[in-house]
């Protein structure tokens, strides 16, 4: 075997692809020569937090969408990865819901243990992908960012693991230009501090606009109003967060809405959603998607279906992420090491149609989960991934779902048991709410149990 491999991205879904080829590494196999490009200094992907908006120190498009004080949106057991739990990174049990660096810690632990850093090259964005019909090979252009050169080099198989919620969908709305605020897309968000005491109005009713303003609120917003298109989040919301229909137009300060209601506000967050963006890749190998439970033209939501060699990891709509990242890698691993063959390309086609069928009758949020549940749990059946409880861990993201409808500013106090271990999450020390300081010292911070019995 001498392939290569290109990997675009060390994010969790290019660090699963490195991980899945070095376990079977570990286990004996031959495996392919495998490059990682990355265009950041640093792994984690989204979980590397920057500061920087807009471009950043090259010139290059910040990949950041986090924000300081961004804790897990959801119980960190559905996350688990199955060959690494928590307790094996932190060495006990930690509740559920933590914060962003504490997830960029634990998804640093496995790649460190595993040793697969030598293989990505930081500072390296890819600029170009095309295939060749007549060679088999894809040519890869990539600039080094630090020695400003640009190369290329030709693989046999290319690996798309460059995120999707990295280049914001920017509407536009009737008088934001005159707006004499402060507007700008989740994408560029950073700190809930500067709205303290202000009337924050929030365009978007998903988890952006939940999540930012939640946080607008924790941090001292004088008000939150969200505006919907197509349905409210419908969550029990506090006095000073209400829900209204789309934003018409901007006059001043005065937001108008659909329904004839108006506001002043201060400042616009528009949590609009990203785009499938993928300037590097060539028109014929580009997928175009709008978030979705199963991207079209993706057989197994992994293989392009027009050249197989092609593979996308990481592209749907999440509630699983790092450990169906993992599931992903694996399936795709064992295609490249021949264990797995594809079936022909009608028989491709049939299955995407399927799932794309299914996805389409999905009438809710529990229905959705079902279907992730049953997407990975198809590709895990397929190869050698430590067992995960998809049962399990669907019976939780259901819970989840509950609990942040009995309370949206409460739910992150829940814990939930591993589905790895069967151990109970202890409750976090502080309630979420108070928890002002996201910091990995603070979280980890063993409560006083002699405070406590004073208490
Ligand atoms: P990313 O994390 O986006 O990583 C992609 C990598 O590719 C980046 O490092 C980027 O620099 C690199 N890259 C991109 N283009 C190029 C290029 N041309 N050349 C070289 N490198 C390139 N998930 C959860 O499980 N829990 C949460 O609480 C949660 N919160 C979230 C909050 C926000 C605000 C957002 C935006 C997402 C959140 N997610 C959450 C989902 C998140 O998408 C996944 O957790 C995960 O980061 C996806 O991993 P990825 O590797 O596919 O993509
Ligand atoms: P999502 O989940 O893709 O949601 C995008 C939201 O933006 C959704 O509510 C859309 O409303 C809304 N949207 C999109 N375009 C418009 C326009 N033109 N006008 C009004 N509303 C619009 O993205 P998020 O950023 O919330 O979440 C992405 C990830 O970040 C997620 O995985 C989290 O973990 C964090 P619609 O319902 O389509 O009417």
């Amino acid at each position: 075997m001498a392939e290569r491999i290109a990997i675009i991205g060390a994010g969790p879904s290019g660090l699963a692809a490195l991980r899945a080829f070095q376990s079977a590494r570990s286990k004996g196999a031959a495996i392919p020569e495998l490059v990682c490009f990355e265009k950041q200094s640093d792994w984690g992907g989204l979980w590397n937090y920057t500061w920087r908006t807009g471009t950043d120190e090259f010139g290059e498009p910040v990949h950041g969408s986090m924000y300081r004080y961004l804790w897990s949106n959801g119980p960190k057991e559905c996350l688990e990865f199955a060959d690494y739990s928590f307790e094996e990174h932190f060495g006990r049990p930690i509740p559920s819901y933590p914060p962003r660096a504490v997830l960029h810690d634990y998804i640093k632990g496995r790649v460190e243990k595993s040793g697969v850093r030598d293989y990505i090259k930081f500072n390296h964005a890819v600029r170009g992908v095309t295939y060749c019909d007549k060679s088999k090979k894809f040519t890869v252009t990539v600039k080094d960012l630090v020695a400003d050169e640009v190369k290329t080099s030709e693989f046999d198989y290319v690996i798309v693991a460059s995120g999707h919620f990295s280049t914001p969908n920017i509407p536009d709305f009737p008088g934001l230009r005159q707006f004499e605020g402060r507007v700008m897309h989740a994408h560029d968000f950073r700190s809930a501090d500067e709205f303290a005491g202000k009337d924050v109005l929030l365009i978007g009713a998903s988890y952006s606009a939940e999540d930012i303003g939640i946080q607008c609120y924790k941090y001292g917003a004088k008000s939150i109003t969200f505006s919907w298109r197509t349905r409210p989040m419908g969550f029990d919301w506090p006095e000073r967060i209400t829900e209204v229909p789309l934003l018409q137009k901007v006059e001043g300060k005065t937001a108008y809405f659909k329904d004839g209601t108006k506001k002043d506000v201060d400042a616009i967050v528009l949590c609009t959603g990203y785009l499938h963006h993928f300037p590097f890749l060539d028109d014929l190998l580009r997928l175009k998607t709008r978030n979705r439970l199963y991207p079209p033209q993706l057989y197994k939501g992994i293989f392009w279906w027009g050249n197989p060699k092609l593979i996308y990891i990481g592209m749907q709509d999440q509630y699983y992420t790092f450990n169906m990242f993992d599931a992903q890698a694996w399936y795709a691993r064992d295609v490249i090491l021949g264990r797995i063959k594809l079936p022909h390309y009608t028989e491709m086609a049939a299955d995407i149609n399927k799932w794309i069928s299914l996805e389409e009758k999905l009438k809710d949020p529990f229905e959705a989960i079902d279907f992730q549940t049953e997407y990975t749990r198809d590709l895990l059946s397929a190869t050698d991934y430590p067992k995960l409880d998809v049962d399990t861990v669907a019976k939780l993201f259901k819970e989840w779902e509950h609990h942040k409808m009995e309370g949206i500013l409460t739910y992150r106090d829940k814990s939930y048991p591993s589905t790895l271990t069967g151990n109970m999450a202890p409750t976090h020390h502080t309630p979420w709410m108070q928890a002002l300081d996201d910091s990995l010292e603070a979280f980890l911070a063993q409560p006083d149990p002699a405070a406590s019995k004073v208490a």
